[in-house]
């Protein structure tokens, strides 16, 4: 069986605070409709891909903290996506601000099937950033504030002829969300990131930024034998310059597509999953070398 797909990074170039969803939404169909020009089947598209990069605000009313976050999806505003997927017959991957029915705020992503079905959902775990108002940064970044930690676990999803794992951004730059979705067998990793090309707390890695963003997405693909797409939400935005370069990345942790711009554009790369096995069946066989009675420590509280 051939199990090879082609697979697009959708990144967006800054989204204003005021634009509107169905703004965002029209530039994302003019990348899907390019991805499908491309031979793609599955299109990735960034993190809170809908909006502004909102934790960057300090806010404080709820209904105001609320509009940022969507209470259905598809919603009036995302339907237009989701049928133009299912009329050129491609899945998608979405990062999105989701405001449960109880009340509580995930930043999360979805993977749909090309005949629009859901098929898998994961709220993010690893929520970079701070609790409270610091207004000696020159932006904020309130993820804590904004979101609850996620309640899904790393899962991984059946699809596309392989098997999937979903993270978002800050996931990608701890080791041990890879291992959990290669231990699960997710042979295909994608995630969005909003990453500002400055971090306040330690501005002396401003010029590490990307560097080390590509540096987690090769370490992981390659440590847990999976191809790996990363997609940027890039540019200045609000005054705020994230950083882009959107790539897809082999197994063996090789960069196969990279962005040029800090704009919407889309990449693409020919995946075939059985290249997992070059990997798996040799330098990174975990049943054959891992060595899980000395890793005791890694799952220990503080
Ligand atoms: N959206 C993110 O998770 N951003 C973080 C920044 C704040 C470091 C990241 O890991 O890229």
């Amino acid at each position: 069986m051939n199990r090879s797909l082609v697979v697009a990074a959708a990144q967006l170039g800054p989204i204003a605070r005021h634009e509107p969803r169905r703004a965002v939404v029209d530039r994302m169909i003019v990348l899907m409709t390019e991805a499908r020009e491309r031979g793609a089947t599955l299109v990735v598209f960034p993190e809170l891909a809908l909006t502004s990069f909102f934790p960057r605000w300090w806010m404080e009313d709820p209904a105001q903290i609320d509009a940022w976050f969507e209470r259905s999806m598809p919603s009036d505003d995302t339907r237009p996506l989701f049928d133009c997927a299912q009329r050129l017959g491609v899945g998608f991957h979405l990062g999105y601000g989701e405001l449960t029915p109880e009340g509580r705020r995930f930043n999360t992503a979805i993977l749909v099937g090309p005949d629009g079905a859901l098929l898998g959902k994961y709220r993010k775990v690893h929520l970079p950033g701070h609790f409270d108002h610091e207004p000696a940064r020159p932006f904020q970044h309130l993820e804590k504030r904004y979101f609850e930690k996620g309640d899904l676990g790393f899962p991984v999803v059946d699809a596309f002829g392989g098997r999937l794992g979903i993270c978002i951004c800050n996931d990608r730059r701890w080791p041990e969300t890879w291992r959990m979705l290669g231990l699960k067998g997710a042979e295909l990793i994608v995630l969005g990131y909003n990453t500002p090309a400055h971090y306040p707390p330690a501005p002396e890695h401003d010029h590490l930024q990307y560097f080390h963003n590509a540096l987690s997405l090769q370490a992981g693909a390659y440590q847990n034998g999976a191809w790996a797409v990363g997609v940027a939400k890039a540019g200045r935005e609000e005054g705020c310059d994230l950083i882009g370069g959107s790539l897809i990345v082999a197994p063996t942790g090789e960069i196969v597509a990279q962005a040029a711009s800090l704009g919407d554009e889309v990449i693409t790369a020919r995946v075939d999953l059985d290249r997992c096995s070059e990997i798996r069946r040799n330098i990174f066989n975990f049943r054959l070398h891992r060595q899980p009675s000395e890793y005791g420590l890694l799952v220990a509280e503080d």
